[in-house]
């Protein structure tokens, strides 16, 4: 049975021992950015903070910080994690969502009059130096102006005051595409953030790869096997998810850009200040008594690097195996987010290298690396050593421009500011190379067979002779 709502996940974590509720007051400023750090580096669990100062709802942390956590969102043991999503998303008939009348998120209205963000929202600090209260764990609706599509994702928003927040969307993400198509058509983008969703919303929303008009909502719910009752903002031409428990509707104003920054993101550095979109919102509902759902973010290991990883491992290795490379074996996703090792069964020799083409064309992917398929990708020392046995650098190191990322890695040579892609070919050429020396399968089979005799003491010659 999918869970109803955040409620029922947060409870299934409380069961499972994944749960650590904080009742003593926490400062948001001070001190709640540092618990979540402390637990995230001990792999501990999500935490649920009773008492935020300054704010009269619980706050859930980093609810889905673990491939357990995530595994238990979709209700499948973790090791069964990539096959089961990709089994329930690949050619699913991805199926309109129903539409009710009302729903808990609407429990208590807020006017634009009465509309106050830093009431609404807890106002945390998540590290030191960030530029202020950041809103940045809220499930964003926009809708494709050209299309009518919906799309879903997670963007940043730093609150400015009772309604003003700005908004930071990568042109490379399917939200900033709908925010450019905005500024050029000069049209307000109707926005509907959702905060404390279901879990598996979140994580549909971080699948890397998918054509925008594929409606993440709708994907989450054939990962859920079952459908999401949606019902319609009060102000917007939007629909959100009912069970949901809190929804602020606005407008991304046209060509309106404001300083917006610093901000502590995932590559663990902070991110400069800069002109960015501002969003106006005038209305928001809400359950009587919501949770609110919030993320740390910064170095890894945090609940955005682990949903990235999963989802990137299964979205790349769904992608790889539709186009470039149906033989793909194996994808491992490191926590850094932006490298890929690959476990190809090559059928023809350029393929390494298609690969690398393929997943440099995506925006997440910046070092690819591939590998035999007699290379676990997730073993560093065999990928070690693919690199130096089977690479031949000249060759098989492909470096390329246009890597549209938040790090600062250009910053270490002045004067070049567009970032790099490397691709690395670590595979043998299918044209042979020396026999490999290891002993053949068949006289492993045979040791294998002989371990128990082989391994059971029968003299003890050694000793005996006085040792
Ligand atoms: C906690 C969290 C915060 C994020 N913040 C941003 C952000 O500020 N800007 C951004 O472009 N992407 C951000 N992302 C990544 C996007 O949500 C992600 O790339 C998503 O797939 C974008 O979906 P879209 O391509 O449909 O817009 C964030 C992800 C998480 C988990
Ligand atoms: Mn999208």
């Amino acid at each position: 049975m999918a869970y109803g709502d955040i409620r029922q996940y947060i409870a299934s974590l409380a069961r499972t021992g994944e749960l650590l509720e904080i009742d003593a007051e926490v400062d948001p400023i001070e001190e709640l950015g540092a618990i979540c750090r402390k637990v995230l580096d001990e792999d501990g669990p999500a935490i649920l903070f009773n008492n935020v100062q300054g704010y009269d709802y619980p706050v859930i942390a980093n609810m889905l910080a673990t491939p357990g956590r995530i595994a238990q969102a979709l209700e499948v043991p973790v090791e069964e994690l990539t096959e089961e999503y990709t089994r329930r998303t690949s050619g699913a008939d991805l199926q309109r969502q129903p539409l009710v009348d009302t729903g808990p998120c609407k429990e208590v209205t807020i006017t634009s009059d009465e509309l106050d963000l830093r009431q609404l929202v807890p106002q945390i600090l998540s590290n030191p130096e960030d530029g202020g209260a950041y809103l940045n764990y809220g499930l964003v609706i926009m809708k494709d102006p050209d299309t009518g599509l919906r799309n879903l994702g997670i963007y940043r928003m730093q609150i400015r005051d009772n309604n003003r927040t700005g908004l930071w969307s990568s042109p490379t993400s399917h939200g900033g595409t709908i925010r450019v198509k905005g500024d050029m058509a000069n049209r307000k983008t109707e926005i509907a953030v959702c905060i404390g969703a279901d879990p598996l919303l979140y994580v549909a929303s971080q699948i890397p790869g998918l054509d925008l008009g594929v409606d993440e909502i709708e994907l989450a719910a054939a990962m859920r096997g079952e459908s999401y009752e949606m019902v319609k903002c009060d102000t917007l031409d939007l629909e959100v998810p009912a069970h949901c428990q809190m929804v602020i509707e606005g407008y991304i104003l046209p060509n309106e850009k404001e300083e917006e920054g610093p901000y502590g993101e995932y590559p663990g550095y902070y991110g400069p200040v800069g002109q960015q979109p501002v969003i106006e919102f005038h209305h928001a509902t809400r359950r009587k008594d919501p949770v609110y759902a919030y993320t740390y973010l910064g170095l890894p290991p945090t609940e955005t690097h682990a949903m990235g990883q999963m989802m990137g491992e299964a979205g790349y290795l769904q992608r790889l195996r539709a186009q470039t490379a149906p033989t793909v074996k194996d994808v491992y996703c490191p926590l850094d987010m932006h490298t890929i090792i690959v476990s190809l069964k090559k059928t023809y020799e350029e393929q390494a290298k298609h690969v690398i083409y393929d997943l440099w064309s995506t925006r997440s992917g910046k070092t690819v690396i591939v590998v035999d398929d007699d290379i676990d990708p997730r073993n560093s020392e065999l990928v070690y050593w693919a690199i130096s046995r089977r690479c031949h650098a000249s060759r098989d190191v492909m470096i390329v421009d246009g890597m549209c990322t938040i790090g600062p890695s250009t910053m270490k040579y002045p004067g070049s500011d567009i970032a790099n892609k490397m691709g690395i070919d670590a595979t043998a050429p299918l044209s042979g190379y020396p026999a490999m020396s290891r002993p053949h399968p068949e006289m492993m089979e045979r040791v294998e067979k002989r371990w128990g005799e082989l391994t059971t003491p029968k003299t003890d010659k050694l000793r005996k002779a006085g040792r």
